[in-house]
């Protein structure tokens, strides 16, 4: 175990002993900035991240890795931009780990460091290789790749297998009734939303229209298994108390615990507790409760008297949307509000919209309460950030930077540069400057964001146009220039834009 700045406790015997501080990263799915009410929203409320902020650190410029969530979470888990591996795509919920068991990650390395690791929640970084056959282990899985504990959905809400896989196992499958999963073709016989729309208390809107479970349709087609399906009403309670039962468990020693919330991901299905009370529909009641379920989470630190020696960070994996693909009537209710202001985009998109999350960090007596930093900060850099906390040597060839003392409200200082995207559809953020080079592509895609594709260089400053209105390229070909030949030096062989 290596020495640590962590505080220090009393061990046995009198003597001193670095005492390793527990990290929680909670990422919610698809939540934005104009979701939480401290950042400005104004139609929703949302006290427990408003506690965050107020007894911790508020990072204004924060950054996912990509606009979507695979290559998102990827580049937080391995520390490497999405874009080095072409198959950190959006993935299939029957796709292989998408993670090398050889790789670095940021679990395996907090387990060198002598950390219990644990992942509850959203996952979408494939199991398995090969087919998989859900009724016998599947291997890898995130224990294969540094986490002692796992309970996840493979991938999202709206794809199948609708059951839960804990360290590998589905929970509750019975022999004479043995689950099956195709994203190629129906089984004979199944029901679909297109054949049977009657089975549907959800309608879709895009796509979603292969199997029904619970009345929802998905992607996907899926048989039989029906013992171990999610109750997807109950989804929020269940990995919560996997959570808190987590955290009873290792009061003792230090742990890490990635909590991947899945809301306000579609398909938005909050508890019948939660229905209603946001006034915005049931995106707005998915938000109110992925918002308690951090409260009760810090409420729950509290209480065991370990906020003092628990970091929790807080972030999402992308921007937001509000249809995309159920007809649950989020566009209509915020209107002409979008859940990305004050930023252009959304999910999905090139502009900030895409990858500009909330991201708050609270640490009990040693972050300053309302810490506020405008600093350039990336999800990707907690690998190197949290090696550097717990003591651990860095691997060589990741992208992920040290910027803990920003990470916990000591400096301002924050990357000088990043690149944001997935695959050939990348970004650059160099200053206040965001440069996106020209792409082909609709201007908007059917959720009807902006997706920031464009025929010309557009260059942004940020400092002066927070919302991207006025591109800058022509007036100022220099800084086009410097920045270019600096995303070429970067990710110059992953691009196609050339
Ligand atoms: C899209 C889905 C969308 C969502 C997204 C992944 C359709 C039409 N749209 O393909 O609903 O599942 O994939 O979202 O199927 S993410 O946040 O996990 O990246
Ligand atoms: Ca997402």
């Amino acid at each position: 175990m290596a020495a640590t700045a962590a505080a220090a406790v009393s061990g046995c015997g009198g003597q001193e002993k670095e005492r390793q501080p527990n990290v929680i990263i909670i990422l919610a799915d698809d939540l934005g900035c104009g979701d939480v009410s401290c950042l400005g929203s104004t139609v929703l409320n949302t006290p427990g991240l408003d506690r965050m902020c107020r007894e911790g650190l508020n990072l204004t410029d924060a950054h996912s890795a990509a606009p979507t969530s695979t290559p998102s979470r990827y580049s937080l888990m391995t520390g490497q931009y999405p874009w080095r591996n072409r198959d950190a795509e959006i993935l299939a919920g029957d796709a292989n780990l998408l993670i090398r068991e050889d790789q670095p990650t940021i679990a395996r390395m907090m387990r060198d460091a002598g950390y219990e690791t644990a992942v509850i929640g959203k996952w979408h970084l494939g199991l398995g290789k090969g087919k998989i056959d859900w009724n016998r282990e599947i291997t890898p899985n995130p224990n294969s790749i540094g986490f002692d504990y796992s309970y996840i959905i493979a991938a999202t809400v709206d794809r199948v297998p609708t059951v839960y896989v804990e360290n590998g196992i589905v929970p509750g499958l019975e022999e004479d009734d043995p689950l099956m999963v195709s994203y190629t073709e129906n089984f004979p016989g199944e029901p679909t939303a297109l054949t049977n729309p009657e089975l549907m208390t959800m309608r879709w809107s895009d796509g979603h229209n292969c199997s029904v479970v619970n009345g929802i349709p998905r992607i996907g087609y899926q048989k039989g298994g029906k013992n171990a399906y999610w109750d997807d009403e109950t989804m929020a309670d269940v990995f919560l108390d996997k959570v808190k039962e987590f955290i009873g468990k290792n009061t003792g020693r230090p742990f890490f615990l990635y909590y991947g919330l899945h809301e306000p991901h579609v398909p938005r299905t909050p508890h019948p507790r939660f229905a209603g009370t946001s006034g915005m529909g049931p995106r707005g009641d998915a938000v109110v409760e992925a918002d308690w379920c951090v409260n009760e989470l810090l409420d729950y630190l509290d209480e065991t008297g370990l906020s003092e020696n628990t970091i929790v960070i807080f972030s999402s994996d992308n921007g937001p949307v509000l249809d995309d693909g159920y007809a649950d009537g989020a566009a209509e209710k915020w209107g002409d509000l979008t859940p990305a202001l004050p930023y252009r985009g959304g999910k999905y998109s090139l502009y900030d919209g895409g990858t500009h999350v909330p991201f708050f960090v609270r640490w009990t007596g040693h972050i300053k309460p309302g810490t506020v930093s405008d600093a350039l900060v990336c999800q990707m850099d907690l690998y190197a950030s949290l090696a550097a906390l717990v003591g651990e040597k860095m691997p060589g060839g990741l992208d992920s930077r040290n910027t803990l003392d920003t990470f916990l409200g000591k400096s301002d200082e924050g990357r000088e540069d990043l690149v944001l995207g997935s695959n050939e559809r990348l970004s650059y953020r160099s200053g206040n400057w965001h440069l996106i080079p020209p792409y082909d592509g609709p201007e908007r895609n059917t959720p009807n964001i902006e997706l920031g594709n464009s025929r010309t260089w557009s260059l942004y400053d940020l400092a002066s146009d927070i919302h991207e209105d006025i591109n800058l390229a022509e007036e100022y070909p220099d800084i086009v220039s410097r920045m270019k030949d600096r995303l070429d030096e970067t990710a110059g062989d992953y691009l196609d834009f050339q």
